[in-house]
């Protein structure tokens, strides 16, 4: 332990100005009044640059079962933890929507999140305050251990580093800066996370790499709690069941008379060779499922962010077979509305609701409608299935069903 011995006389001059434990006994009197005099305090945090929305969705979950788990054992009840704008993300290619911070209310139901765990919405926060200019007190820079099995274990464990060079961005605000950088190696569970947040009495305190803390529970009763609560926004669930209606002729949850594709093509195409089918082998494959669960289906509805050209030759080839092939095409105005972020929500709701789903292998994309799939309560061997290479080993894919 001699890194935290270290980093308490490192840590000497901020530790003296913290007199909050954060910690009481629930349900005691001087509890009660203890937390009402505490001043309401804020946890930032932002991911990787390169990753994706939907990576960035099991980040958030983290953070909001590390907020809600500390409430549920009558600590920290002063937190709040701050809901990163959605900018700049890599996969949103379309360029002539602009280019500007989206609030998670563009995607998500936020009274629901709210419900689930004490977040705000940065808008939210800027509103309160009556500067024109936000300043974060101190944001931790999280990195990777370079050795995380060291002496051959596992170990949850943190660690101050001095060498540090990092450049924020607070996305794309010019008007959010940051007192004090400090970057810390981290390895395991998040809610170790509160040692970190509790080495000072800051009120804003932001955390850069969210997704290297991990789950203290995947697939655990609260992690399935928490996936509950990202309802996604009413707009884009009409959309989607308006489509359902129009083009798949079914209106419930769970439809009988689709089957769903998520055809994860581009980095994964290029990258991922040994993972995914050729074309002519996604035809042959969707074939065979859909003759295996129910021959008297024709529609078939693709997900994917192929290119043009790549999709046409694959409705071709599921034409010839004899299917009705459907894709989301968004107009001008929905895109304009709902942002490519919107639109693959609205590919990712109408595949859940399918009667049977196929997925890419190892897509953040494809495990969130496995998920969503699991809370409506479909037959697990409807959704845990995945498209193969056309040669060699094809895993089956992990099954992560519901915890009630
Ligand atoms: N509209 C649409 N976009 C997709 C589809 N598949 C991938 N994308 C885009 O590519 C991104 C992929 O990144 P991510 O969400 O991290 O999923 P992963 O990379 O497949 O694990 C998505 O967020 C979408 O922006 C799809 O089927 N439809
Ligand atoms: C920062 O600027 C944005 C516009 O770019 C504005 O909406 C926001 O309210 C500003 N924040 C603060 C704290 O004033
Ligand atoms: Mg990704």
């Amino acid at each position: 332990m001699i890194f935290i011995s270290l980093l308490l006389t490192s840590l000497v001059l901020t530790c003296a100005e913290d007199n909050s434990q954060g910690y009481c006994i629930a349900n005691e009197q001087s509890c009660a009044t203890q937390l009402e005099e505490e001043e309401e305090k804020f946890i930032f945090y932002d991911v990787n640059p390169p990753e994706g929305f939907n990576l960035r969705r099991d980040v958030y979950m983290r953070f909001a079962i590390m907020m809600s788990e500390a409430r549920k054992q009558g600590r920290r009840k002063n937190w709040n933890l701050v809901l990163p704008p959605w900018y700049n993300l890599y996969h949103w290619k379309t360029a002539d929507v602009s280019n500007e911070p989206l609030p998670w209310s563009m995607f998500f139901d936020v009274e629901s999140l709210k419900a689930f765990a004490p977040v705000v919405e940065l808008h939210e926060l800027f509103s309160k305050t009556k500067r024109k200019h936000f300043q974060i007190d101190r944001l931790y820079v999280l990195q990777n251990f370079p050795n995380a099995f060291e002496n051959g274990v596992f170990d949850d464990k943190w660690e101050i580093n001095t060498h540090c060079d990092y450049t924020a961005s607070f996305w794309g605000y010019k008007n959010v800066t940051v007192k004090e950088i400090v970057c810390v190696k981290f390895q395991g569970m998040i809610s170790k996370l509160w040692e970190v947040v509790m080495q000072s009495s800051h009120k804003y305190v932001m955390f850069a790499h969210g997704e290297i803390p991990l789950h203290d529970n995947y697939g655990s009763k609260s992690f399935w709690e928490c996936r509950k609560s990202m309802k996604f926004s009413k707009k884009l669930i009409e959309t989607a069941k308006k489509y359902i209606s129009e083009n798949l002729h079914c209106e419930g949850d769970i439809c009988s008379t689709y089957i769903s594709v998520h055809w994860r093509r581009q980095d994964f195409a290029r990258a991922r060779k040994r993972d995914v089918p050729s074309i002519k082998g996604t035809s042959t494959q969707i074939d065979k499922a859909i003759k295996k669960h129910n021959s008297d289906i024709v529609d078939v509805f693709i997900a994917s962010d192929a290119q043009y050209s790549e999709l046409i030759q694959l409705e071709n080839q599921l034409k010839n077979l004899g299917y009705r092939v459907h894709f989301y095409s968004p107009t001008e105005n929905d895109l304009q509305e709902l942002r490519d972020g919107g639109i693959a929500i609205v590919d990712q709701i109408i595949c859940t609701h399918a009667a049977y789903f196929i997925g890419t292998h190892e897509s953040t994309f494809t495990f969130r409608i496995q998920e969503d799939r699991e809370i409506l309560g479909f037959e697990s061997s409807t959704t845990f299935n995945r498209l193969c290479p056309d040669t060699g080993r094809c895993e089956k894919p992990s099954k992560w069903t519901i915890v009630q």
